[in-house]
């Protein structure tokens, strides 16, 4: 009884977020939900990607359990941005994204990004409408992560590898990270950054950008 009920409100869920997907898809704008740890970068990351995607339209909506802390970074870089307070779930829901998004003119956006609350586990199984996830793990956590938490790397088309500058400071076998990812999830684009120093964020915006072009030439 209880597995059912699980599955009735993925299944819910899995509804409003198609909804969503549609009307992104209608007003040519990509979808991306950033999933990862608590300070494995996502915000960081998003900061250096508005600051590259300049001459775009970029919207934000932030999950956390509590604050408005990210929502306020991000309005520091001119971005809108719109923050969801959990109260304690682990996760971001597409209702309450719909109900985010409905603050914003996706008119006129390019891009929406979702930072979803930090959490490798639980944001993986809920679909928010988005066109894709992107996984950001930092090289701080260790080369295991694929492995230990795989359902995230499966379902994701691209892995920021966070934070790279910390590199000679940490034990992370780069070469075992690619591969264990790439068993996984083959179509996988592992991208190593540093959101610090600038190292890789030139490749993961040219990714976004080909998401984006690719998105509007199938419309
Ligand atoms: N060395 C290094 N530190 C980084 C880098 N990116 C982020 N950080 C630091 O990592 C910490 C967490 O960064 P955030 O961007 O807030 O991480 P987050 O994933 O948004 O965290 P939550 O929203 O709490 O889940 C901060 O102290 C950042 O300055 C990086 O590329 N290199
Ligand atoms: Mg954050």
């Amino acid at each position: 009884m209880r597995v059912k009920l699980a599955r009735d409100i993925l299944k819910a869920n899995d509804q409003l977020a198609n909804g969503l997907r549609r009307r992104l898809t209608s007003h040519g704008v990509l979808g991306v939900n950033l999933i990862g740890s608590p300070g494995s970068g996502k915000t960081t990351l998003l900061e250096r990607t508005i600051e590259r995607l300049e001459g775009l339209r970029v919207a934000v909506i932030e999950g956390d359990i509590a604050t408005a802390l990210d929502a306020e970074r991000i309005e520091r870089t001119g971005a809108p941005a719109v923050q969801i307070n959990t109260e304690g779930a682990c996760h971001l829901d597409a209702n309450m994204v719909i109900d985010a998004a409905s603050e914003l003119d996706l008119a006129v956006l390019d891009f929406l990004f979702i930072e979803n609350v930090g959490n490798l586990v639980c944001p993986a199984a809920w679909d928010l409408g988005e066109d894709v996830k992107v996984v950001v793990s930092s090289v701080a956590e260790g080369d295991e992560k694929p492995r230990k938490y795989p359902a995230v790397f499966q379902k994701a088309a691209a892995c920021v590898l966070s934070k790279v500058d910390l590199l000679p400071h940490v034990d992370f076998d780069i070469e075992r990270f690619r591969a264990d990812a790439a068993l996984l999830n083959p179509d996988l684009t592992v991208l190593p950054v540093s959101a610090r120093e600038g190292t890789g964020v030139a490749e993961w915006v040219a990714w976004l950008k080909d998401r984006l072009t690719a998105k509007r030439q199938r419309r």
